[in-house]
């Protein structure tokens, strides 16, 4: 099978391996089995081939943790990463994406997001606010539906090799943050599980909503292939 992430960008690929790289030195992962054929899929999108790869695991924290590139012919290259916490976990969604075309990344976000009440746990806030704030030149402005995010989020369109440097580092420090708050919490009151639980829906509900990411994948796979795509793999809603 060829590998996406060998042909992609290289702010991609070392994205990823970064991403891996705090997953499997910080956390107990062990598999999640995606439906069989949507672990690696190809389609076609104006004649160009898209191709996705998907990695996913859980851990005891976390219900599912995706990793996922695609790569539309020479034209598009896609990073997009959800960390989905049990419910019985009062934990952020870690979410981040990275979108870029012919050399370029036009799209960097990255956030820990609350799913209570849009406040996030004071662990977190306590050492998010301890980061040097990060400083890109080209911030972007987040879509309608992006009230989600917390203030900790960063949307940027990164200028310079030194940016893309900045990004990752950024990345590396909200997951080792994430990591080491999931791995000392204990599991909340079912009360506060089922609030807990109606965050994360309205987190993949407003995931759902955003129009580039369906576009995409609906030129390459058709409308009821992407619902099922963006409803089962990228934001499935807990039950
Ligand atoms: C933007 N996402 C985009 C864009 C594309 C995709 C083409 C537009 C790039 C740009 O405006 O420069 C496409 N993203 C995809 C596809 C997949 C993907 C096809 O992940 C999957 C196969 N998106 C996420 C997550 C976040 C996210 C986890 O998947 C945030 C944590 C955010 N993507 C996000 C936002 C935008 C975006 C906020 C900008 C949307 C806008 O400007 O309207």
């Amino acid at each position: 099978m060829p590998s996406v992430r060998e042909q992609q960008h290289p702010l991609i690929r070392q994205l990823a391996d970064s991403i891996e790289a705090v997953w499997h030195s910080s956390l107990d992962l062990s598999p999640y089995t995606l439906p069989a054929e949507l672990g690696y899929v190809e389609g076609k999108l104006e004649g160009e081939k898209l191709v996705i790869e998907n990695r996913c695991y859980q851990t005891p924290q976390f219900r599912k943790i995706h990793l996922e590139l695609a790569r539309v012919g020479n034209m598009l290259d896609i990073l997009h990463c959800v960390m989905f916490p049990r419910p019985e976990y009062n934990l952020p969604m870690f979410g981040c994406d990275l979108v870029g075309g012919r050399g370029q990344i036009s799209a960097a976000i990255v956030d820990l997001s609350p799913v209570n009440s849009h406040k996030l746990p004071l662990e977190y806030t306590d050492a998010l606010s301890a980061l040097e704030p990060p400083k890109f030149s080209n911030p972007r402005e987040l879509p309608e539906w992006g009230d989600i995010f917390s203030e900790f989020c960063t949307f940027v369109r990164p200028a310079t090799h030194e940016e893309e440097e900045m990004f990752v580092s950024l990345v590396r420090d909200f997951l080792n943050i994430h990591a080491s708050n999931a791995i000392n919490s204990s599991p909340v009151s079912p009360q506060q599980a089922t609030e807990i639980l109606a965050g994360q829906r309205n987190y993949c509900i407003k995931q759902q909503q955003n129009d580039k990411t369906r576009r995409v994948l609906e030129k390459a796979f058709g409308s009821a292939w992407t619902d099922h795509y963006m409803n089962t793999v990228l934001f499935d809603l807990p039950n």
